[in-house]
């Protein structure tokens, strides 16, 4: 039979186009992808052909069948391939000899009269039918029948395999224990995505929550903690918690199921044991393991560092290395994650043991002795016949010899450590930590901290361009960190991680050309009708509204609105109703004469609300004497940008002042009358950020001679709920060219306070000129 495709097609000619094809919604999209015309339609008559003998082929035609007989109540007979079989009208599986699909991928073919699926290895097979999956309706993934389901499958030619041998996501759920069955459909997901290495984080200070036999406390005491925080860090002075214990773990056996669960969907479980750090479940369990045997250590109830760590006394070693034994009994993956992370050293300078300790072993310091502790366990681990990974902590000190680097505190770490010829998965807070705000923090639940949407996720490029090509190699791939501070149940995580993660499956598989955010966008909105099929709680994000300012003049403010969605229309209203289709249609910015706010929707469900401020500063210059604290307002133009900060979740309108006091000139370029300047401090006491004590507010035509201020001491409640305290000040009928706002640092915490003595800072936003 001709095939209608030329292998040119896979050079890319086609890729340009793919977006705007509706039946083609593949995500991750695969490397080599060709459309074609007509379809192949799934009826009763048409069988699955495979060799009978190949299990590889049986499982995947299950699976493929499965799926069919839920949502479309179709059963097609499983038939063994022959000549004949292989000829007809036919699903046909078959083994790939030409060597091209690699460990991982597959060939699939779909012609008006067959279908061709080959492969070399199971998990090609797997991941065949995910794709097969993706070119049917979305409602193949429905769990109940779905009446009349037309099973057309497009014409296609595919040639696939991953980019990266690597495409991971974690999950903590030591901050909170996530159920078995949410674990499991966690790893349903991964394996729709073709991600395949699930990061298990088991341990943590806050729990301990796999069951270990030769040491029951871990589990009886460790999974256990009597409270929790509420809200975020530093909401509330003094610290609320909610008075409920929070508790959970996994049993072997539970472990065991899992494990085959993951096996069977071709992804690799890496466990993770939390040392020397992120230790105090276990120090609760079994206090000898710390510094301070009398000393009752307690599972976190609160988030962060804790000084409280493993002490490498010989009864810790072997206290550990039994763990991990049990640990690799239950897990058959090459790599065993020991974490490494953010270990302080307090506990070791103030111990007898590990001074002498650092003597003896003539170890430069106490980072000399992290580098031990981490290479003995490595030394342990090897003798097992497994590898150890870390986080980029563990080249401080000197980098364990066989050790594999998570590069998460940017990728500097992932850089050194393939320079050093060692392996590296990327995984940098800015681009992949799930836990950080996805869309704007005032209109999204309580997150952790930091910006990261989609786009920005999925503009991320694993490969550093730092490394040659010779050190590329040891970039294994990347991986998205999920940490559960602020997270406490399942549909929160869900709410969290998705679509972010269908970003990364693109990210981590589709080859770097071919990719781009428009057509993932409209891809996606297909995807988002599987994950509904799914119950999957994922973040409309992807239908926000977004609005930017622009200046355009004297008391005038542009503003332009975006979506990511590129196919909805955007409307809105500047009179404060509610905006609706009958509304103005968005096409040009928007110019606003006087303060205002703009409510937009979008026909695919978007919303956005905010106000904009037109006042006599906006967009005038000003110079400080004192300049902010580094960062916080390099170009100088966050005070008089229009934007007013409007939560303390967010930190990224707020210019910030550590130990200093403020002192800023406005120029409005001319005299004018002025009858009113306010600004804004942030309060939030518990991260050391008090109001300062007094601002002073003065005018003046000449830049020179200040007059007319308004001195006025700053009054709050040091408890309570983080907030925003204004500073106004009223002039009667004044003309004024400069306007100056000068505030006084509060010093050092107060005695009461948990930091006290140390220094403080305060930070403020928009100078309003009214
Ligand atoms: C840092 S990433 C941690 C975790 C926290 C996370 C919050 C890493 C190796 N350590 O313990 O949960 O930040 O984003």
């Amino acid at each position: 039979m001709k095939l209608f495709f030329s292998s040119l097609l896979f050079l890319g000619l086609f890729f340009p186009s793919f977006a705007q094809d509706a039946e083609y919604n593949l995500i991750p999209f695969p490397a080599k992808f060709a459309g074609g015309e007509g379809s192949f339609t799934i009826e009763s008559s048409t069988q699955l052909v495979y060799n009978i003998r190949d299990i590889k082929q049986k499982a995947a035609a299950v699976l493929l069948s499965d799926y069919l007989e839920t949502a479309a109540s179709v059963t097609l007979k499983q038939v063994p391939w022959t000549t004949t079989s292989a000829k007809g009208k036919n699903i046909v599986f078959q083994t790939h000899t030409q060597k091209k699909c690699g460990p991982e991928g597959y060939v699939l073919r779909v012609f008006p009269d067959r279908i061709m699926i080959e492969a070399e290895s199971a998990a090609g097979y797997f991941y065949a039918v995910q794709t097969f999956l993706q070119l049917l309706p979305t409602e193949i993934f429905s769990t109940k029948e779905v009446a009349d389901l037309k099973l057309q499958v497009p014409s296609c030619d595919i040639l696939d395999q991953p980019r990266f041998s690597y495409r991971g996501l974690h999950l903590d759920v030591s901050r909170h224990f996530m159920p078995v069955a949410f674990i499991k459909k966690y790893l349903d997901l991964m394996a729709l995505h073709k991600l395949n290495t699930f990061h298990w984080h088991l341990t943590d200070d806050q729990g301990w929550r796999i069951e270990i036999k030769k040491y029951p406390n871990l589990t009886k005491i460790g999974s256990k903690r009597k409270e929790t925080l509420i809200g975020h860090y530093f909401e509330n002075y003094p610290m609320q918690f909610d008075g409920q214990s929070h508790e959970g773990f996994y049993t072997q056996v539970e472990i065991r199921e899992i494990v085959k669960y993951a096996q069977a969907r071709y992804i690799t479980i890496i466990p993770e044991i939390e040392l020397p750090g992120h230790a105090l479940a276990a120090l609760a369990a079994y206090p000898h393991l710390g510094g301070e045997p009398d000393k009752k250590y307690e599972v976190g109830t609160k988030w962060g560092v804790f000084e409280d760590v493993f002490i490498p006394t010989e009864p810790t070693f072997k206290v550990l290395q039994d763990v991990l034994t049990e640990v690799m009994l239950l897990f058959p993956s090459k790599y065993i994650h020991i974490g490494g992370d953010e270990c302080p050293k307090e506990a070791w300078k103030n111990s007898e043991y590990c001074q002498n300790l650092i003597k003896r072993l003539n170890l430069k310091d106490e980072e000399g002795l992290q580098s031990y502790f981490i290479k003995r366990i490595e030394k342990f681990v090897n003798l097992k016949g497994r590898n150890i990974i870390g986080w980029d902590e563990i080249l401080e000190g000197g980098l364990a010899p066989k050790a594999t680097v998570m590069s998460w505190r940017g990728i500097q770490g992932g850089i050194e450590a393939a320079r050093q010829k060692h392996n590296v998965i990327m995984t940098p807070g800015e681009f992949m930590y799930l836990d950080h705000y996805q869309g704007d923090p005032n209109s999204e639940p309580l997150a952790i901290g930091g910006y990261l949407p989609l786009e920005k996720l999925y503009g991320y490029e694993p490969v550093p361009t730092e490394l040659s090509a010779d050190e590329e190699k040891y970039i294994l791939g990347a991986q998205a960190n999920v940490w559960t501070e602020y997270m406490s149940t399942p549909e929160k995580v869900e709410y969290m991680v998705f679509p972010r993660a269908v970003a990364l499956a693109d990210l981590t598989w589709t080859p770097k050309g071919p990719r781009n955010f428009e057509d993932f966008s409209y891809r996606l909105k297909s995807h988002l009708k599987r994950l509904d099929y799914l119950e999957v709680n994922y973040a409309k994000r992807l239908f926000d509204v977004t609005a930017e300012t622009q200046f355009t003049g004297e008391d005038e403010l542009r503003v332009r609105l975006d979506k990511m969605d590129s196919e909805s229309k955007i409307y809105y209203t500047i009179d404060g109703s509610v905006p609706s289709t009958a509304s103005i249609p968005y096409t040009v910015p928007i110019t606003l004469k006087k303060t205002t706010t703009i409510k937009a929707m979008t026909t695919s469900g978007g919303t956005l609300e905010q106000r904009f401020y037109i006042h006599k500063a906006k967009g005038k210059k000003y110079t400080y004497t004192t300049l902010p604290s580094e960062g916080s307002d390099g170009n100088a133009e966050k005070l008089t940008d229009g934007i007013v900060g409007r939560t303390p979740k967010s930190r990224k309108e707020w210019v910030r002042f550590n130990n200093t006091d403020l002192d800023v000139v406005v120029d409005l370029g001319e005299v004018k009358l002025v009858t009113k300047v306010s600004t804004n401090f942030l309060k939030i006491p518990l991260e050391k950020g008090f109001p300062p004590t007094s601002v002073e507010i003065a005018l003046s035509r000449d830049g020179k001679d200040f007059k007319e201020a308004v001195s006025q001491p700053i009054n709050y409640d040091l408890e309570g709920a983080w907030t925003i305290i204004p500073a106004v000040a009223g002039f009667r009928i004044a003309r004024a060219r400069y306007v100056r706002i000068r505030a006084k640092n509060a010093g050092v915490c107060p005695s009461s306070h948990p930091n006290a003595g140390a220094k403080t800072w305060f930070a403020l936003d928009e100078v309003v000129v009214e």
